[in-house]
């Protein structure tokens, strides 16, 4: 009989605080920037000013005599070899970005030189001195007029911008456009945005050229793939790199490709034979750290005389910045969303066409909610626009065509196995909790008031936990799935050790959570290690994609479980019981129904290692369990109701209320949820209302500061009113499912409808995000105030 404790919960499920929030918040916690190995230099980026030009020449005289400048080196001074794809797609051209810029440069920004010194300071300092004589190209700024995308070539070599095309077709999307009794189209456009982490990006390197090893610490979400990229741009063994991960203060993707300056900070290194740490500022975080989420997508929904979706037609195209740097991050955006377009909806015809297309920007990369916010985005604001053309009720439109109960597992247009789920369930908690029709009646009654409201809908499906299975779904080669130990030290603690370090998720409490039920012991008793390469068995794509709930965290417990037996076994030698009569429960074994027989685990793990009659009883007393897994993938999902408050007078703009429904399976930890929830659902609101990444037309960023970057604060962010349902998923350890990026996949269509809802007896559409202010005044148009209260139209 398998021992009781194991795989019961008694942690997962609970809302236990997290137990790292009182070091971090209490100022304890080691980033980046607070490590300054002994004899460390410091590193600063002469970046390009220009945005597309042909590099003739760097004058860095001046620079080397700066006094306390130890180098100042460029392109030829630090040859390497190129980075590697870690993602396969067919069709896509090459535009691999070199460490430092070599005969040209495309985009304000770029790397193309290191000053080296003493001091942060003086490296900051000479980087002023550095001249870089650039020959001017027109720089291609706008990739959506086909007809002069390729004005301007950034690779000359690959005669294009365009560095995919493709289409993923499914179904008879266009026979049944042609026949279909409704058709709705928009043009929508996603504006380029940032992830803004709270702390930037920055490394260490320090190489040991006696012993040929770097030690190379980074604000990384994926450690493994970062030591695979530095090997193989250095010609360096995976053994001879070891890359810690001190804590990270957020990343929400922008961290997950290996940076260009962090592969220039490991060559100085080696060719200084010095530590070199490089800490990004502000500055250039916002103009050269991976942007995202820019696309424009042509989308028309064909619907039946009743409101049935019958087919999805898209036109994708994403601007990928000035190259597709290492993980095929130029289709992140296009390629990725497209496989949403269905959503949550029973959508039989789907057909898109994808083109990524370079252009003179800072690369775009993953940030949470990748492709997926704009295609959501883009077919919710459709929904409604339908609805209001039709003149039915938006959320009926919705209800009507949500996946329903029974239907699972449920496999989408686009090849999605949606395998469990709660879509009319979440609909109708949300509409409740909301009070949808007592917020229709009050809408009713503003009309005349000239402080119209809105409400937006935005039910979401969200792919979690993907591994193999799951990027095979998406059409998409890559490589997803963790190895992870847990072990039992000789004084009875119990070390999770894994790939996927967190940087503000949770996880040294939930994975603990997760072990701790496993093993039998209390989360006390459990240390979740992901803080370097050499302690931590491979995770082949690090913290992302919501995969550590499903994929680290169910690794974990099955190691956990086996550990359960092998002390079971090692107990039951001790206790003279058989394995089976032995059960381990809060860090103590005893044999079942009889507690006098009790010994602690640290007693078994004692014994396990250092007991010559245990160790010749057992056989093999070991502790330690390297657990693989590659599970199918899981899709959580849920709704987003958001309600707003326009004042016509002004223009302006205020989210009342935000409410989030979601189910992500059994959920390990609800307080952790619950803060993710909010973060994303906060990040969605910056999405539709403030954040954009602007760029002139001649190349220049505009938003590299917080003054124009406007980030979403207490004063744009209610209260997020927060429910849950639970469909387990029959995939995953324990039904877990990810639910790390929802509130930015839901959260801007919802806000968007809101607006375009309060905004509806003016006509006109929502069909960008941001909002503008200029675009709500732009609504508002002419219309003015009945002065008699009678207001607007
Ligand atoms: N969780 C849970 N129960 C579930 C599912 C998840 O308790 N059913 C917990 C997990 O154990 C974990 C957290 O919720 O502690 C998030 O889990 P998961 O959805 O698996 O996401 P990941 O841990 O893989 O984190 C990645 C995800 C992504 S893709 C981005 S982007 C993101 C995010 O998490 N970046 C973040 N959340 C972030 N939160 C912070 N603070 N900072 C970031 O950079």
């Amino acid at each position: 009989m398998a021992n009781e404790g194991s795989g019961h919960r008694r942690w997962v499920g609970q809302p236990v605080p997290r137990r790292e929030d009182v070091r971090l918040l209490t100022g304890r916690g080691t980033y980046l920037a607070d490590i300054l190995p002994r004899g460390c230099l410091h590193a600063a980026f002469v970046r390009s000013p220009a945005p597309h030009g042909i590099l003739l020449d760097i004058d860095v005289a001046a620079a080397r005599q700066v006094d306390g400048v130890i180098a100042v080196l460029s392109a030829a001074d630090l040859p390497h070899r190129p980075l590697v794809d870690a993602v396969a797609v067919d069709g896509l051209l090459k535009t691999p970005q070199p460490a430092l810029a070599g005969d040209r440069v495309r985009f304000v920004g770029e790397p193309v030189a290191i000053v080296v010194a003493r001091t942060q300071a003086i490296a900051e300092d000479a980087v002023d001195l550095v001249f870089c004589d650039i020959e001017p190209l027109t720089p291609m700024m706008d990739v959506g007029d086909p007809d002069h995308v390729d004005d301007e070539l950034l690779f000359p070599e690959l005669g294009t911008n365009v560095i995919y095309e493709g289409r993923r077709r499914h179904g008879r999307a266009q026979e049944v456009l042609e026949g279909a009794p409704h058709v709705f189209t928009t043009r929508f456009r996603s504006r380029r945005s940032a992830a803004v982490p709270l702390e930037t990006r920055g490394c260490i390197a320090r190489y040991d050229p006696g012993g040929d090893f770097l030690e190379f610490t980074a604000s990384t979400q994926s450690p493994h793939l970062l030591r695979r990229k530095l090997a193989s741009c250095l010609g360096l063994g995976e053994h001879q790199i070891n890359v810690r991960v001190p804590d990270v203060g957020g990343a929400f993707g922008q961290k997950i490709p290996a940076a260009p300056e962090e592969v220039a900070v490991a060559l100085a290194s080696r060719h200084l034979g010095r530590p070199v740490r490089w800490v990004e500022d502000r500055r250039e975080n916002l103009m050269a750290a991976p942007h995202a989420k820019e696309q424009t997508v042509q989308l028309s929904l064909a619907l039946s005389d009743d409101g049935e979706f019958l087919a999805l037609d898209a036109d994708i195209v994403g601007d990928a910045g000035a190259y597709s740097f290492n993980s095929a991050s130029a289709l992140i955006e296009p390629y990725v969303g497209a496989g949403l377009l269905p959503g949550p909806y029973r959508i039989r015809h789907v057909d898109a066409r994808i083109r990524a297309v370079v252009s003179n920007k800072s690369p775009v990369a993953p940030y949470r909610g990748v492709g997926w916010t704009a295609t959501h985005s883009a077919r919710e604001l459709l929904i409604d626009d339908a609805a209001r053309a039709l003149a039915v009720d938006p959320v009926d439109l919705r209800r009507r065509n949500l996946v329903r109960p029974g239907e699972f597992p449920y496999e989408s247009a686009t090849g999605m196995h949606y395998d469990s789920g709660s879509y009319q369930e979440c609909l109708d908690t949300a509409m409740d909790l909301v009070g949808y029709e007592a917020f229709r009646e009050r809408q009713r009654r503003s009309r005349g008031t000239g402080r119209l409201v809105g409400i937006g809908v935005s039910p979401y499906v969200e792919p979690t936990g993907w591994g193999t299975e799951g990027a095979r779904q998406s059409e998409w080669s890559f490589a997803s799935h963790d190895v992870v130990r847990v072990s039992v030290e000789p004084s009875g603690q119990v070390v999770a050790a894994c790939g996927t370090p967190s940087q503000g998720q949770g996880h040294a409490t939930t994975l603990a959570q997760v072990v701790a039920d496993a093993v039998g012991v209390g989360i006390d008793d459990v240390a979740v290690i992901s803080s370097d390469t050499a302690s931590a068995p491979i995770s082949t794509a690090g913290t992302r994609a919501s995969r550590v709930a499903v994929i680290s965290g169910g690794a974990l417990h099955l190691a956990g479980e086996e550990i359960n037996a092998r002390l079971r076994r090692i107990a039951g030698a001790i206790l003279e019981a058989a394995p089976d009569d032995v059960e381990v429960v809060d860090g103590q074994a005893q044999v079942r129904g009889d507690p006098s027989s009790a010994i602690r685990v640290r007693d078994i793990a004692e014994a396990a290692y250092y007991s010559p009659a245990v160790r010749e009883q057992v056989g093999d007393p070991n502790l330690v369990v390297t657990q693989f897994l590659d599970p199918k993938a899981t899709y959580s999902n849920g709704v987003v109701v958001a309600v707003v408050e326009v004042d016509v007078a002004t223009g302006g703009l205020h989210v009342e209320d935000l409410v989030a429904v979601e189910d992500c399976g059994t959920m390990i930890n609800p307080n952790v949820v619950d803060g993710q929830i909010r973060g994303a659902v906060a990040q969605g609101v910056g999405a539709a209302l403030l954040e954009e990444m602007a760029y002139s037309e001649d190349g220049q960023p505009q938003s590299v500061s917080f003054l124009d970057y406007l980030l979403p604060s207490t004063t744009e962010v209610p209260d997020i009113r927060i429910a849950h349902h639970c469909s387990p998923s029959p995939h995953t350890v324990n039904g877990v499912k990810g639910l790390g990026e929802s509130g930015l996949i839901s959260t801007p269509a919802a806000v968007a409808n809101a607006v375009a809802d309060a905004l509806s007896p003016f006509g006109g559409r929502i069909q960008e995000l941001p909002i503008r202010p200029e675009r709500i005044v732009a609504l508002i148009g002419d219309h003015v105030l009945d002065p008699a209260g009678g207001g607007a139209p």
